[in-house]
């Protein structure tokens, strides 16, 4: 079952955020790096762009409205992360590939929807934020890192609570309480959609979602307005160069087990349509197991780094770990008073160094014919991680093959080593390189070329 690294030496508990979890050695599968990552808490540090972004997005849901959850520990259970918000048995989502299990039983959450359920049944106020680090075993380029920060959002109404029992009227007196902005953003689908995107049968009225839908787009709408203007006036003071374009935001439709119908933002920047958030009308069936089944409403998830990145242009997600004074020391200040954000000047650019590997991919059986683990992408990324920590910059795979007579695939990577803060010597990385050679052997079984 287990397609994980070897490297990693399997405690039988560990201990996140003082508490001890068992593990189990069928599931363990998170290596001392990302471990180590679970007490940093950036998004909680004083003049971190985390921090500083976080408060930002905050700042646009105000309390009491908006009841906020900060500190909440990243070991959750199965059953919170993936079971309590409808994930199939079979979703791709839960495997050892993608994401970090403590044992069968508790994971490092991959989302801050691990949340909701528990927070629909204790909190007493309409609305929510939590914010958190995420954990995903992914690829390693420029905005990927194995954790993440997610702001998680949702507001809901009482339907035992709304004079009348018109929630729909209700809920359309508060969206003329939102902020107003005068962009104009592309939104071309209907709300819901019968086959793509449907209404929640039996649960709301097409008035309802479509009011619900509203409030959710225009709260969205109003907070990147104003994350985009604080990053317009922060590049406006700091970059000659800085083309100042008007802000260009679309709505296109998405699908969340947790949500129905759903809805994805995408940012126009750097001449692409980036993703920033997902969310939508929350699925009934969540609100009813946490024993609020008169309330109705919506959730969003976004990524605070993804923000952070453009709000501050800085150009890697690496950068936010570094504790490097050249990095930390720019913002300082900044928590108490948000009109001093400025952007990041990058500290001189070492050189990369790129070097490649190639090798024979473990297969699906054995010569005596057990079944073994085929090798993951995601093992690869994490084998040069653990070997070469923040010195990895890239990991890309530009070469596979399959042999036309032994049926075997080979793989060849190509790995860029750069350092943040220093430039690495040729031989240093060579004698880097050589021990991630040996890992992908000792760890994952492949045959080098
Ligand atoms: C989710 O995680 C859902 N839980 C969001 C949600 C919440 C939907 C509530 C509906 C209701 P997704 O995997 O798309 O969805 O991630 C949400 C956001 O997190 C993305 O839009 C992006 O901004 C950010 N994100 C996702 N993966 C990464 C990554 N590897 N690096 C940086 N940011 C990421
Ligand atoms: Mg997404």
């Amino acid at each position: 079952k287990d397609s994980s690294t070897k490297a990693t030496k399997k405690p039988s508990s560990v201990t996140i955020r003082g508490q001890a979890y068992d593990t189990n050695a069928a599931w363990f599968n998170v290596p001392t790096n990302v471990l180590d990552a679970t007490s940093r808490k950036l998004h909680l540090l004083k003049d971190h762009p985390l921090q500083i972004t976080r408060q930002v997005m905050q700042s646009n849901f105000p309390a009491p409205t908006y009841r906020y959850y900060d500190d909440l520990s990243p070991a959750v259970t199965t059953h919170q992360n993936f079971d309590s918000l409808g994930f199939p048995a079979d979703h791709p989502g839960r495997a050892l590939s993608d994401t970090y299990y403590i044992s069968d039983k508790t994971l490092l959450r991959t989302h801050t929807s691990a949340h909701q359920a528990d927070t629909f049944r204790a909190d007493e106020s309409d609305g929510y934020l939590v914010s958190a680090d995420v954990y995903r075993r992914d690829a390693i380029d420029k905005s990927h890192y194995p954790v993440f920060h997610q702001m998680e959002g949702a507001r809901s109404w009482d339907r035992s609570k709304v004079p009348d029992g018109d929630v729909a009227a209700a809920v359309w007196r508060d969206v003329e309480k939102l902020p107003k902005h005068n962009i104009v953003v592309e939104d071309p689908n209907p709300t819901f959609h019968d086959e793509r995107n449907p209404l929640q049968d039996g649960h709301h009225s097409a008035a309802e979602a479509e009011a619900i839908a509203s409030h959710l787009k225009r709260s969205l709408e109003a907070m990147v307005v104003n994350v985009f203007s604080r990053a317009r006036a922060a590049a406006l003071k700091g970059d000659p160069n800085f083309v100042d374009e008007p802000l260009r935001m679309r709505w296109v439709e998405a699908y969340f087990p947790f949500t129905s119908p759903s809805y994805e933002l995408e940012v126009y920047y750097d001449g692409d349509w980036l993703e920033v958030l997902g969310c939508g009308v929350v699925k009934q069936d969540i609100y009813i197991n946490a024993g609020v089944p008169n309330k109705l409403g919506w959730a969003f998830g976004i990524g605070i780094d993804r923000i952070a990145m453009l709000l501050f242009k800085i150009p890697d997600i690496r950068l936010f770990w570094s504790r490097d004074d050249r990095f930390l020391s720019q913002f300082t200040g900044v928590s108490d008073n948000l009109d001093a954000l400025k952007r990041f000047v990058p500290f001189s650019k070492y050189p990369p160094c790129p070097k490649d590997v190639s090798f024979w991919l473990r297969g699906s059986t054995t010569e005596e014919g057990n079944a073994q683990a085929a090798t993951h992408e995601n093992d690869v990324m994490e084998v040069v991680r653990n070997v070469a920590g923040n010195v990895v910059e890239d990991v890309q795979l530009f070469d596979e093959f399959t042999h036309p007579k032994s049926g075997r695939k080979s793989a060849a990577y190509r790995i860029t080593y750069r350092s943040l803060e220093r430039t690495l010597t040729n031989d240093e990385v060579v004698s880097l390189h050589n021990k991630v050679r040996k890992a992908l052997v000792s760890d994952l079984g492949v045959e080098l070329r």
